[in-house]
């Protein structure tokens, strides 16, 4: 690959005198100057001064073909030449959006009693989350229980940074930030084995019990008062926190008990990254209404909404008359045929089985090996994301003080040998593109057993290790 000629400093003299970042201390980044993406190609991206960096983070989740994909930017292309823009408000839509709309309704699987036929666009994850949270209120007051408010999150759940995501997302450092969340939406503790589970219990036996804390949270507040539950079938950003196999079959059985909302907030989870279209097939569960963004076009436009499942759609469409509330970029014409052609490659190049059958148990077998390593406490796959954990005693997995910044300083030696892996504390995560090959697969190992064994040594000698 051969990188465009870019001056960096000039870049970043700009970005650092102009451009305020996303969850960026900016003084502290205008301090040593941004790192200069120019290029990318598969599941490689370059930066300006030619450096190539295996993106296992597949950008912030979301290139799920990878990157280079001459396919969708010739759909891009040709949209815009024909119609890149028109609205949705006015009784009017345009041929990509119907068309998206209906294939999205042919792949998320019916379960049980529900069927997703409907969706509703937006551009984003956090955008989605709002219409959801403007949806479940609708429908309660559709249904005449207006008193129905209370939407529970869950602790380390991310659902988007506006109010409502920020809200909705249980991020203490977001939430300190803005008198948030915003009033009816509280929080249950996360299902993080790993931190929460006795000593002594077993996961399916902590599943159950983790899935209690709803029990206990609906009854808290009065379950006449509850609208909805939302969650991530695996939290992404909280650090890839997979629930035990016993959670989400139980959180069904409360939600129906008390006959409130389930959300599932796939931004992350869906279009293959867990080895099915919809993660709500593989973990048991039947949602009302699915959040998607991110992979829907591998992110190489913006895209985001909702899949409105037919208990919450039949209410808005045959009781709702008018719904206030939508996006000038609602179904835009140029994201919806990015996202056509998007699938139309995951179903050709059959990703979403491949990651299923083969790359994802091979990422799995691989990944198992680093628990032997002195560093890792634990190691742990679900399809195509994974994460491990930093410790300082590895008999007893005792954590590192988090002062010590051991993930950041494992993200650092990342970097500097060319791997891009993501630090949620002393979490170090990847999400690679659904296209990894085994090959790639055994570079990537190889080099988190590099950066490993940095991190370690960096530890031993400063005295951290017990
Ligand atoms: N829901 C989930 C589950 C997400 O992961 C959003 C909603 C919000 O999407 P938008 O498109 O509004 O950003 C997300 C986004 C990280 C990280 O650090 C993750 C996300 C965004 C930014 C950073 O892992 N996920």
């Amino acid at each position: 690959m051969t990188t465009t000629a870019v001056n960096t400093q000039h870049i970043q003299a700009m970005d650092s005198a102009h451009f305020l970042h996303p969850f960026t201390d900016f003084k502290d980044l205008n301090s040593r100057g941004a790192r200069v993406i120019t290029e990318a190609k598969d599941i490689y991206v370059w930066d300006s001064e030619g450096r190539r960096m295996l993106d296992a983070m597949s950008g912030l989740w979301c290139v799920n073909v990878g990157y280079g994909r001459k396919e969708l930017a010739d759909a891009a292309h040709t949209q815009m030449m024909q119609l890149p823009y028109y609205n949705s408000f006015f009784q009017t839509t345009n041929v990509p959006a119907a068309t998206l709309a209906a294939k999205l309704a042919s792949l998320a699987p019916t379960v049980g009693d529900r069927s997703f036929d409907h969706v509703f666009y937006s551009s984003s994850g956090s955008e989605s989350n709002d219409s959801n949270v403007r949806m479940v209120r609708r429908y309660w007051d559709l249904l005449g229980q207006p008193e129905r408010k209370v939407i529970i999150g869950r602790v380390n759940g991310y659902h988007g940074s506006t109010m409502a995501g920020a809200s909705l997302g249980g991020m203490s450092g977001m939430h300190a930030q803005g008198d948030l969340p915003i009033p009816n939406i509280t929080h249950i503790e996360q299902p993080y084995y790993f931190e929460n589970a006795l000593p002594g219990e077993s996961s399916d036996a902590f599943g159950l019990r983790a899935a209690g804390w709803l029990e206990q949270k609906i009854l808290e507040i009065g379950p006449e008062k509850v609208a909805a539950f939302i969650g991530e079938p695996v939290q992404g950003a909280g650090g890839v926190i997979i629930p035990p196999a016993t959670y989400w079959p139980e959180i069904q059985r409360i939600v129906d008990k008390y006959g409130i909302l389930l959300v599932s907030d796939e931004v992350i989870c869906a279009f293959g990254r867990v080895g099915h279209w919809f993660a709500y097939e593989k973990f048991g569960y039947k949602p009302d209404l699915v959040t998607f963004a991110k992979a829907i076009t591998s992110g190489y436009i913006p895209l985001g909404g909702v899949m409105v499942g037919n208990r919450v759609a039949k209410v808005l469409i045959e009781q709702g008359g008018e719904f206030n509330h939508g996006y000038t970029y609602s179904g835009h014409p140029v994201a919806c045929a990015v996202a056509l052609a998007n699938l139309e490659i995951m179903e050709r190049e059959n990703l979403v089985g491949r990651v299923r059958d083969d790359v994802g148990p091979y990422l799995a077998q691989q990944f198992a090996k680093l628990s032997d390593h002195p560093l890792v406490g634990v190691a742990e796959t679900c399809g195509l994301m994974a994460g491990l954990v930093l410790v300082k005693n590895k008999a007893h997995k005792t954590p590192f003080p988090s002062e010590l910044e051991v993930g950041m300083r494992c993200r650092a030696h990342c970097f500097a040998n060319g791997l891009i892996m993501r630090a949620v504390g002393d979490r170090m995560i990847i999400a690679p593109p659904l296209t990894i090959t085994h090959a790639q697969i055994d570079e990537l190992m190889g080099l988190i057993h590099k950066v490993l064994d940095l991190t370690l040594a960096d530890a031993r000698a400063a005295l951290w290790m017990d």
